[in-house]
């Protein structure tokens, strides 16, 4: 078994709480090495920026690129740059990047301002930039959606993901449509992918200066790969809209207290995504419908917590 990717597609039985009469499955990426998507298209991007030569990479990150590529740097042995927005990253992701021996800057300012400093810096000196603009990243992700085919044995009709940069939608879609040129599967499916209401610049097709939403991971407001996003959507016939916070939290604890799967806020836009759908009778009977829960829960404990109702203090006694 490689390192990474080769995660668990779970079969879902929300059927009777949220009356869905398609078959559901959770592609859940918790399980890779730190614990998200991530590390799929990291191992690509590090270990090309390590044959070139590279002694240094630096990206932007909401958190969890930056702990992928805190730790895949250490283990190639090279530097490492992270520029993270303070105050607007798990608590999780923060502590791999530092204990993967990152430098860490949090930056007073949100993920896209970072992206443009790295960009520059990048561009200016010999240090390989590993956000989702390095194609590499791109073809590792889209690994994803050959698994997915594999397991099933066919392309679901419909894949569902979140968006914040959105490399990963532009990756499913190169992976789905790879294997369709390929003759490996008859349909790609239509690919639907959810922003946070208060960072849905795709939906409303306008760059979003102050993003808000308590799904951090995808607390961006002009996505690298936007085109990318909007060619999926559009060669797949599916769409892209929002969801919000509260939504986003919802499913988040329905998917952890009722089928025991643990993801992070962000991860959990997918499922609120079917759900809003669904109560417009969007999908049809029987479809399969898979959705990419992109990290793990216990990035984010603090969110877990006060999502939560409190544990109750008592004496250590019997009564
Ligand atoms: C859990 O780490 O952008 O649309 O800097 O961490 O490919 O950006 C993370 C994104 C979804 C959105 N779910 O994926 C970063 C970063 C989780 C994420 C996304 C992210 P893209």
């Amino acid at each position: 078994k490689p390192d990474q990717g080769h995660t668990p597609i779970i079969a879902q039985n929300l059927e009777r709480k949220v009356n869905l009469k398609a078959q559901l499955y959770v592609k859940y990426e918790g399980p890779n090495p730190t614990g998200s998507f991530k590390d799929r298209g990291m191992t690509m991007a590090i270990s090309k920026a390590k044959d070139e030569g590279a002694n240094a990479v630096a990206c932007a990150s909401t958190g969890n690129t930056a702990a992928s590529a805190a730790a895949y740097a250490a283990r190639a042995g090279m530097e490492c740059f992270v520029l993270v927005p303070q105050g607007n990253i798990a608590l999780g992701k923060l502590a791999q990047s530092m204990m993967h021996g990152a430098q860490v800057l949090q930056i007073d300012g949100l993920f896209d301002a970072a992206l443009t400093i790295v960009r520059e810096i990048t561009n200016a000196h010999p240090v390989t930039l590993v956000n989702s603009v390095n194609p590499y990243r791109i073809e590792g992700q889209k690994s994803a959606a050959f698994e997915i085919c594999d397991a099933l044995g066919r392309a679901p009709d419909f894949h569902v993901l979140p968006v914040g940069n959105a490399g990963n939608i532009t990756a499913y879609w190169k992976g789905y449509s790879e294997y369709l040129s390929a003759g490996v599967i008859k349909n790609a499916p239509k690919i639907l992918g959810f922003q946070a209401t208060g960072a849905s610049l795709i939906v409303n097709d306008s760059i979003v200066e102050h993003p808000e939403t308590v799904a951090t991971a995808i607390k961006i407001g002009n996505p690298a790969s936007w085109k990318g996003a909007v060619a999926a959507r559009d060669e797949s016939g599916g769409l892209i809209e929002a969801v919000s916070d509260e939504e986003i939290l919802n499913a988040y604890r329905l998917l952890a207290s009722t089928e025991g799967v643990f993801c992070e806020p962000a991860s959990a836009a997918s499922i609120a995504g079917v759900i809003k759908l669904l109560q417009r009778n969007y999908f049809p009977e029987n479809a399969v419908i898979t959705c990419t829960l992109t990290g793990h829960g216990l990035k984010d404990p603090e969110r877990a917590i006060e999502s939560s109702d409190k544990p109750i203090r008592v004496p250590a006694d019997m009564e």
